[in-house]
């Protein structure tokens, strides 16, 4: 498989709501997409980074400077998408955007042999549960009525975003009002070592898991504080690898795992990391980045696999997005179905896409030496 050339393609997308975490408030989805043309076929990725660099160092103008300058150039010589991970090594950091185009490889490969992401992967389930994570409201009662509201819709889990002065009371509202549902909070690294008496006030409500509560470089504050909580801990922003997360999990750090591609380097990276936890009997689910249709397809897919133990961020596309870029993923009984068509399964609609788009460029792909020589 040759690969043409690569189209690096920004879109913005109005959520259905604004969403409030902990770094900032979404009310626009920028999303750079990638898409790579090869002889065969095309494939596309979705890039993780939100518009600014407050949930990660990424953000979608960084990502789309280092895959111009540097990450789709070292692409001449690729035929498959497990080169593509050692032909970027090079170069540091950008995991969000070595995803994006590792993914974009991947799906034109997988389109071209006819075969899904989730067979791809490893998948074992046809669809998967669905869990909804629930920003931060301006108050208690319009908490409810959110929560409430996707507790109808059918969601099967609700992930509550906290923050310091946001977290002991609407847990203890939400655990009130709707009792013994599927309950956990994510604080995006809102906490310091010193709030371990703090947080231990959560341990009453019967939580699945706190998601990173303390900062991205601090497994050992993690380790210190899994002793002084109940409440089991599960990290997101610290798992950056699948020897990021076997660190962790032999530091004590955590007792679950979120597992993001982007946030990992890929789908390759994350199968992986999966492999490590399911080793170590530590139960994985699928987070999410407000994706599009796109990056939603290959999340369904990932989280099909039999690690997968707990519902994911992995929710319907009208939780996001009044129109979706692609055919609309839409909840069935709590579930969403895993695609089974080649590659991701889906693609975006033209108009729509067109719709969107902010800017795009086209960035040619130079054959390298050997296809000079004529190796395929
Ligand atoms: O920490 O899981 C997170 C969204 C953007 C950035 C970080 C996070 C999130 C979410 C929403 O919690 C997950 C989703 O529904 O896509
Ligand atoms: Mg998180």
């Amino acid at each position: 498989m040759k690969i043409t050339g690569v189209e690096l393609r920004t879109v913005e997308m109005p959520l259905v709501s604004p969403f409030r975490t902990s770094f900032g408030t979404e009310t626009v989805r920028q999303a750079l997409l990638v898409r790579v043309v090869t002889g065969e076929a095309e494939g596309w990725g979705e890039c993780g980074a939100g518009t600014a660099p407050q949930y990660s160092s990424e953000y979608t103008h960084a990502a789309a400077d280092v895959l111009t300058r540097f990450l789709v150039p070292a692409l001449a010589g690729v035929r498959h998408a497990h080169q593509v991970a050692p032909a970027l090594a090079t170069f540091k950091g950008h995991r969000m955007a070595k995803a994006a185009l590792e993914t974009a490889v991947l799906d034109a490969g997988l389109r071209a042999d006819g075969v899904s992401f989730g067979q791809a992967l490893g998948a074992v389930k046809e669809r998967v549960p669905c869990g909804v994570s629930v920003g931060i409201t301006e108050s208690i009662p319009a908490l409810l009525d959110v929560v409430g509201e996707y507790l109808d819709a059918g969601y099967l889990r609700i992930k509550l975003k906290i923050e310091p002065g946001w977290d002991i009371e609407p847990v203890r509202a939400v655990r009130e009002r709707f009792g013994d549902i599927l309950l956990q909070v994510d604080a995006n690294t809102a906490y310091r070592r010193g709030d371990a008496r703090h947080l231990a006030g959560l341990d009453p409500f019967g939580l699945l898991l706190i998601e990173q509560p303390l900062e991205e470089d601090d497994l050992i504050g993690h380790a210190e504080l899994a002793r002084r909580i109940t409440t089991p801990i599960c990290l997101d922003e610290s798992i950056v690898s699948a020897r990021a997360a076997a660190d962790a999990i032999a530091l004590g750090a955590c007792q679950v795992v979120n597992i993001k591609p982007g946030r990992v380097g890929g789908y390759l990276e994350a199968r992986r990391i999966h492999d490590v936890c399911a080793a170590n009997g530590v139960p994985v689910w699928c987070g999410g980045m407000l994706e599009t249709g796109l990056g939603r397809a290959a999340n369904l897919a990932l989280a099909a696999l039999p690690g997968f133990l707990l519902p994911g961020d992995t929710s319907a596309s009208d939780r996001y997005y009044r129109t979706d870029i692609t055919p609309p993923f839409r909840l069935e009984d709590g579930h969403l179905a895993v695609p089974d068509g080649p590659g991701l399964g889906v693609s975006p609609i033209p108009d729509l896409l067109e719709e969107v788009t902010v800017s795009g460029t086209w960035l040619p792909v130079q054959p390298d030496r050997q296809d000079n020589l004529g190796s395929s």
